[in-house]
């Protein structure tokens, strides 16, 4: 993974923005990760898009791993704000989660998602992925209930660097917030990952959505002007 993601520095853009993908401009079959706006980590399965009633959907394919990521290149490098998604969990033993500040050198991230235990019961949790790609959870309760049609709301807050501030929303509303006083990741990038220990589970996603904090920003802005005159 590590190597991967030094590669990946050179095709990634370097500015950080607001980013949203509602899957609505692929046709039908079309794996995002070979747009501009994605990169699918190649270890893993993929995902295509599909049409569910009106809409266009992604839905998950493994055809030879039980996991697969995306990094949203278009969102670039941020440091505060909010990175959200749509998930729906149809199987026992899945999960799926937003992640942000992922490190380059290092693939650490902070994750935010919804684990599908027994459905229709659910764990919500906020994590930190290590470098060998474990998940150490810094928060986790009982979730929504969700049904195999249900869908849900994730979303990850991030704010500060030491410590970092976290908040997790379902469905819109606030679910948890830890602050992290250790692993303390800075300026990273974000995507999501969808993941099952069990039975292969049918997984859709939805509405990705990165909006970046205004006045972090501004701060982030003035403090690089600063020490670039220092
Ligand atoms: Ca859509």
């Amino acid at each position: 993974m590590r190597f991967f993601l030094i590669f990946l520095a050179v095709g990634v853009s370097a500015a950080r923005g607001d980013f949203f993908d509602d899957f609505e401009s692929y046709q039908p079959g079309e794996d995002p990760g070979d747009s501009f706006h994605w990169t699918r980590e190649p270890a893993g399965g993929h995902v295509l898009v599909t049409a569910q009633g009106d809409e266009q959907v992604i839905e998950a394919v493994f055809p030879d791993s039980a996991h697969l990521a995306y990094i949203c290149n278009t969102a670039g490098f941020w440091t505060d704000g909010v990175v959200s998604m749509d998930f729906r969990l149809d199987g026992s033993g899945s999960f799926a989660n937003v992640y942000s500040r992922m490190q380059l050198a290092t693939g650490e991230a902070y994750v935010g998602g919804i684990f599908m235990f027994f459905q229709p019961y659910t764990y919500s949790y906020i994590g930190y992925v290590s470098v060998t790609g474990e998940y150490e959870l810094l928060y986790y309760d009982f979730g929504p209930i969700l049904s195999s049609d249900d869908w849900v709301n994730v979303g990850l807050e991030l704010q500060g660097e030491d410590p970092v501030i976290l908040t997790l929303y379902t469905n819109g509303e606030e679910t948890a917030q830890v602050s992290d006083p250790q692993f303390l990741l800075g300026t990273g990038l974000s995507g999501f990952a969808l993941v099952y220990e069990e039975e292969l589970p049918q997984i859709f996603a939805d509405n990705f959505l990165v909006v970046v904090t205004p006045q972090a920003f501004r701060a982030t802005t003035f403090g690089a002007v600063k020490r670039a005159f220092q």
